[in-house]
């Protein structure tokens, strides 16, 4: 045996289909899913994008205990976590030595807490890897927007960099420049977004100090934004990006929740998602937690559709995490775990319409191991894999895995089975073109003794490491997010059409009441004390009509609507376009004005799915 197979023609594996990861990104992309953490100033202050101004004073988490974090976080499946060593407010959770600032500064320990350490060593005790986020706005700064911030900036990566041991990510957000306290200046500053920060000379840094860390940015390089914080990737999804194309803020960044098909940098999609509706803790989001079925249709939609899945803990003011949101947390993993325990193809022999040969053989898709897998020959960039059981089966879940190391290739593919000996597709609420990373199928189930995958069109030659199938129960997923509830009192829009205005005021968060200019007069019919105002933005997918910036009056005359109430901004509405509520001191009127003093996008009309008068 040993002789024949000495004698056997080696068989090469195939070339690589250019782009292909980095093993950092591999390696990166097999943790799956891990958490985030927003904590800080914001936690005390109810803000989800603090000033810069709020005081160190109100920061005493009482109960502050990084373990319970990392236990609930391992409970939960994750495999690592990111904090927010510093959000936009400028305010660190270490004792820098660059900005008073920080932690050191508060009454937590008297000043002696490092919450970056105690995490990153939770993370080594409990076996789970470590990261930070670190803003590049900072409202505090009085120098923000100078060349000098930009130093202070990269001394903060670099004291991050040295001091807490290995990081497996690096987050800069993409939210830059605008409003902000500024050291009392109180003015709003503009950067260019593409030069200010001099990440060059940042990639240099990370590539010397933490060389295994991936940089996450809206573009990348090591790994992108999904294009939106609800949690999920399309359903095609490519691991490219066209270099050099999508930087901070970059406009289209809806393209991110698909990549770019011709892209030539590999920049798998990470989806960024709150356990909660805000980043921060709000206790009046306590019963707004994502529930089990919400969660476990997000993994379907982020792992599932070939991109990692952050999930954020919003710690609480006692320094926890919420025990409805680590019950939530551990009960979705679990969940997923029922859903996917049993794999009906394991060892199962397929048949394929053509194979490579050598090693590459159509057994090494049920083996289990993730570095052997069914090749065609080189020219060969369609065909068919079919399984057989001796006795039918229900199924109604399926895995697909592309060997990534040599590249994504999958363009499009169909699943059937077999019923009284016809070949029927099975029936997903979704499209089936990219495999990736990771595909995960939910269909109608089928009872069956025959499956098979028709490969339809692929940019080389096939490189499949792992097929599963699963009979997941009868489930009821959640594919879309639930309508918020909102209590107002009654109104009328004297000044927008009967009909539209109805759009508002349905409960029904998926019509969108669209208003012409930058004013919306609302009656209340009679006099009422209104002390908040309530508005859920547009939810389609390109969120229409996006508020940045409101004025909102008050008035018992309708001519006359011009007692100031409430001004500001409605904080990271464009990439959460979540419920926005503003309060203010309770005022007896008939009718309230809302301006848009700033719109995300300048043209078209302000959207509206609902609004509120309290
Ligand atoms: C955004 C930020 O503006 C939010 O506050 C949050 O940190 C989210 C993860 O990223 O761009």
């Amino acid at each position: 045996m040993a002789l024949l197979n000495a004698c056997a023609p080696s068989v090469n594996a195939p070339e690589p289909v250019f782009p292909v990861p980095e093993k950092k990104q591999v390696e990166w992309q097999k943790m799956e899913t891990y958490a985030f953490v927003h904590f800080g100033l914001n936690t005390f202050n109810d803000r989800e994008w603090g000033y810069g101004d709020s005081d160190p004073a109100t920061f005493n988490p009482a109960k502050l205990d990084c373990e319970q974090w990392v236990k609930t976080f391992v409970a939960a499946g994750m495999k690592g976590v990111i904090l927010t060593a510093k959000h936009h407010d400028g305010f660190c959770l270490w004792p820098t030595g660059l900005t008073e600032y920080c932690i050191r500064n508060t009454p937590y320990k008297d000043g002696k807490g490092d919450i970056v350490r105690d995490l990153s060593e939770a993370c080594k005790k409990y076996g789970i890897k470590f990261a930070v986020y670190l803003s590049p706005w900072d409202r505090h700064q009085a120098n923000y927007g100078s060349p000098e911030y930009v130093e202070y900036f990269h001394k903060q990566l670099h004291e991050l960099m040295t001091n807490y041991g290995e990081v497996f990510e690096v987050w800069f957000d993409g939210a830059n420049g605008g409003d902000g306290w500024y050291g009392g200046a109180k003015e709003s500053r503009t950067i260019d977004r593409k030069t200010y920060y001099d990440y060059p000379r940042i990639y240099e840094m990370l590539a010397e100090l933490q060389p295994q860390a991936v940089i996450f940015s809206d573009g990348g390089p090591g790994c992108r934004w999904v294009g939106n914080e609800s949690g999920f990737a399309g359903a095609t999804n490519w691991s490219f990006l066209r270099a050099g194309e999508v930087y901070p803020g970059y406009p289209k960044y809806r393209e991110l929740q698909y990549g770019h098909a011709d892209g030539n940098q590999w920049t798998a999609a990470e989806c960024d998602v709150s356990m909660r509706p805000g980043w921060f803790y709000h206790p009046e989001e306590d019963d707004k937690v994502k529930t089990v079925e919400q969660l476990t249709d997000l993994y379907y939609r982020s792992v599932g559709h070939n991109a990692t899945l952050l999930l954020n803990f919003p710690v609480d003011r006692d320094g926890l995490i919420h025990p409805v949101d680590s019950a939530n947390a551990v009960n979705f993993y679990k969940n997923v775990q029922k859903q996917l325990a049993d794999n009906l193809l394991k060892g199962v022999l397929p048949k394929v319409s053509n194979e490579r040969g050598g090693k590459y053989t159509a057994k090494a898709v049920t083996d289990g191991d993730y570095d052997t897998y069914w090749a065609t020959e080189d020219s060969v960039t369609s065909a068919v894999i079919e399984f057989e059981w001796p006795a039918p089966q229900k199924v109604n879940r399926m895995l697909l895995q592309e060997y990534i190391p040599l590249g994504q290739r999958v363009q499009s593919f169909v699943v059937e089975y077999n019923k009284d000996g016809e070949w029927l597709p099975v029936k997903l609420n979704e499209e089936t073109t990219t495999i990736g990373y990771k595909r995960l199928l939910r269909f109608e189930t089928v009872t069956t003794d025959k499956l098979r995958i028709n490969f339809t069109e692929s940019r080389g030659c096939l490189c499949i490491n792992n097929i599963e199938a699963y009979y997941a129960g009868e489930t009821h997923d959640v594919f879309t997010a639930k309508a918020e509830e909102l209590r107002t009192y009654p109104f009328t829009l004297p000044q927008v059409d009967e009909a539209e205005a109805g759009k508002c005021a349905d409960k029904d968060a998926a019509t969108t009441c669209f208003v012409d200019g930058n004013t919306l007069l609302i009656d209340l019919g009679k006099e009422q004390t209104v002390s908040s105002f309530h508005y859920l933005p547009d939810q389609s997918e390109y969120n229409k009509g996006l508020i940045a910036a409101y004025e909102i009056s008050v008035g018992t005359d309708a001519g006359a609507v011009n007692q100031v109430v409430s001004s500001g901004e409605f904080s990271n509405i464009k990439n959460n376009p979540i419920l926005q509520s503003v309060y203010f001191t309770p005022v007896t009127a008939r009718y309230v004005l809302l301006k848009a003093v700033r719109m995300v996008e300048n043209d078209g009309p302000m959207g509206f799915a609902e609004l509120g008068i309290q």
